[in-house]
């Protein structure tokens, strides 16, 4: 099995310029190093084609750049179906997180009832209607549930990709109103910064993985850079303070990495022209990478 790179320079689904140079900013902090240094097989697949902001006008100021995001998506979707198909573990590198309905169509294409744990200070359970921003990184996980308009849910053919009841969100800690009653009165498990503070980030993860792991046919994990603190990431769009430090994103992906249930991952909203310390923000996440992806701290 090799982890097969694939780059997303997408910014279209955020309103702050700049995630589509998370992929260059994480390869330019030496992830295929990191990851061969592991005794990982590396295969970089270059980035997948985005079309520039600049040269396109916003048509639908509620669904803003809908048909480019689910063109990207669309390609996004068969890159990480072929990865499986040769039997190879897809890490997406965004990118806004516009682009996990990408990363879950594939993935959700070839691994039926997949799991998902998606790390974010947000839930990303918006909706046209209930949107105050109509970008769609706010809307990619409500989407990939089924909920919202009918052409982001049914980008692919097929609708959900992952099962509410197998989907658990760690980390959140800034819902708009009426997100947060959508989410509510979903069956998404939502474990907020509030759950682990209380409980701890070991036994929240544990549980997350038991929920999204459950049927045994494994996982993806969205990891949007803004669950940690911004101390830590600064280089992200939607920056709130009171995130996982450090060592608890370590240890939560630590703990994913042991339960071997991992079978896609994606990193996204690595913004390098906001980071307040030169490309440190895709240094962490380089790290974070390396211990979802196995490095151990002591065998
Ligand atoms: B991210 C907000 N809820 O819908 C919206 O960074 C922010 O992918 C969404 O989690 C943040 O625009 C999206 C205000
Ligand atoms: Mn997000
Ligand atoms: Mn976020
Ligand atoms: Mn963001």
């Amino acid at each position: 099995m090799a982890i097969e790179i694939i780059g997303v320079p997408m910014d279209l689904g955020a309103s702050r310029r700049g995630t589509d140079m998370g992929p260059s900013a994480i390869r330019y902090a030496s992830l295929s190093e990191v990851l061969r240094k592991m005794e990982l097989e590396v295969i970089d697949r270059g980035n997948i084609d985005i079309p520039v902001q600049e040269s396109l006008k916003v048509d639908n100021p509620s669904l803003r750049f809908i048909n480019e995001i689910i063109e990207g998506c669309l390609k996004l979707g068969e890159f990480v179906s072929a990865a499986l198909d040769r039997g190879n573990f897809p890490l997406v590198l965004g990118g806004d997180h516009s682009i996990a309905l990408g990363s879950l169509l594939g993935a959700s294409r070839k691994i039926p009832d997949i799991g998902l744990i998606w790390m974010d200070a947000h839930g990303d359970f918006n909706s046209l209607e209930t949107s105050e921003t109509g970008n769609i990184h706010g809307m990619s996980l409500a989407s990939s549930c089924g909920r919202g308009d009918a052409k982001l849910v049914t980008i692919g053919g097929f609708s959900p990709k992952v099962k509410e009841e197998k989907t658990v969100i760690i980390g959140v800690r800034d819902l708009d109103p009426e997100e947060k009653i959508q989410l509510k009165q979903s069956k998404v498990t939502v474990f907020s910064m509030k759950d682990i503070d209380e409980r701890g980030i070991a036994q929240i993860t544990r549980e997350a993985i038991a929920i999204a792991g459950s049927g045994g046919n494994g996982i993806h994990l969205s990891f949007d850079m803004d669950v940690v603190d911004p101390s830590i990431a600064s280089g992200v769009g939607t920056p709130v303070t009171g995130g996982l430090n450090y060592r608890e994103a370590h240890l939560a992906l630590e703990l994913i990495a042991e339960a071997k249930i991992l079978k896609s991952m994606e990193v996204v909203e690595v913004n390098p022209i906001l980071d307040g310390r030169a490309n440190s923000t895709a240094g962490v996440a380089v790290e974070f990478i390396a211990s979802a992806l196995g490095k151990r701290i002591f065998p």
